[in-house]
């Protein structure tokens, strides 16, 4: 409750979230007034938020309020005003269904006829992607709204109308509304006239599980190592050295440097057989060569290999024939 008793002259109240009124400077965030920045219709965060220019005492409830935010008063006068501002709190009154774990988080239930259930999402601070699925009738009606609680009717920065909805919104400090490190609720209504069961699914992501293309690798991984997540997927090679970008990955290499095998021992065995242990990356793949000259003559495929266990022992039973060998593992495409 805002108490605002003012004695002379004329002033005005302005309420803002997280940018304080005033400060004249288009920060992009969402705002749902238009035309020239200016005191009333500055830059914020959310609302509308009321502008109380009477006297009195005054409500300011949860929504457009967000329960956890920080909020600005600004007093605007034309004149020299002398005013008094008083605030007391209300326990909050949310009623909450639940809380839906971030990942992977499960509401399931039956709403009567006008009901409506409201749910709490909270996204860490290193959520890059929050995907909601509904699997419900179109009557079943989702209401989502970043920092305040949803009004079912009234509008949300995301709301459904269809059967089995879904929604994928990517998080980022720079987007607005839907950043990670905030709190999203969701009010789930039915507007039909029959009882209606419905199923709502949190998929949220972060930079280490987020895959919007689908290949197996983090998305993240992708723009950090080639720009684009479209350019290559988990089979390339791109730097052809025989392991796939997908076993870069898991292997922590760079799929953008080739990584070399080594011929680590070897071993003349007094059956005539030659056998070598070659180590590289985990689940390379190679083809090992030799040839009789150093410098002449085709390289002669001894045997094609997927580098399992990160070392694999070659052997060559077919060298007694022969006075010399010279062997050789060139990376295969995986
Ligand atoms: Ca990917
Ligand atoms: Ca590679
Ligand atoms: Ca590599």
């Amino acid at each position: 409750m805002l108490n605002f008793e003012r004695t002379l002259g004329g002033a005005r109240i302005y309420v803002r979230d997280t940018v304080p009124p005033g400060d004249r400077v288009n920060s992009g965030d969402y705002d749902r007034y238009s035309g020239p920045l200016h005191w009333e219709t500055d830059y914020k965060n959310s609302g509308p938020y009321a502008r109380i220019a009477d006297p009195g005492t005054h409500r300011l409830a949860v929504p457009p309020l967000r329960p956890g935010a920080t909020y600005y008063l600004g007093v605007w006068s034309q004149t020299d005003t002398t005013f008094a501002l008083s605030l007391t709190g209300e326990a909050p009154v949310v009623s909450l269904a639940g809380r839906l774990a971030f990942y992977g988080g499960l509401a399931t239930g039956v709403l009567p006829p006008g009901a409506v259930a409201h749910y709490l999402i909270e996204a860490p601070a290193d959520a890059t992607r929050l995907k909601l699925y509904g699997t419900n009738a179109a009557s079943v009606r989702y209401y989502l709204e970043q920092g305040t609680l949803a009004t079912p009717g009234d509008r949300a920065h995301w709301s459904s109308s269809w059967a089995n909805p879904q929604v994928n919104l990517a998080l980022s400090p720079a987007g607005w509304p839907w950043r990670p490190g905030h709190a999203y609720y969701v009010a789930a209504t039915n507007t039909g006239d029959t009882e209606q069961p419905f199923v709502l699914r949190v998929d949220g992501h972060n930079a280490a599980t987020e895959d919007e293309d689908a290949d197996g690798l983090p998305d993240a991984w992708e723009v950090a190592h080639f720009g684009s997540t479209w350019q290559y997927s988990g089979l390339s090679d791109p730097d052809a050295d025989g392991v796939s970008n997908l076993d870069e990955f898991r292997n922590g290499t760079n799929p953008r440097v080739a990584d070399l095998p080594m011929l680590e021992q070897s071993a003349a065995l007094a059956d005539g057989t030659f056998r070598f242990l070659f180590v590289g990356p985990l689940n390379g793949r190679y083809r090992a060569e030799y040839r009789t000259n150093l410098h002449l003559g085709a390289w002669q495929t001894l045997v094609t290999f997927t580098n399992v266990g990160g070392a694999t022992w070659i052997t060559d039973t077919n060298t007694a024939a022969s006075g010399q060998r010279y062997y050789r593992a060139v990376p295969v495409r995986p």
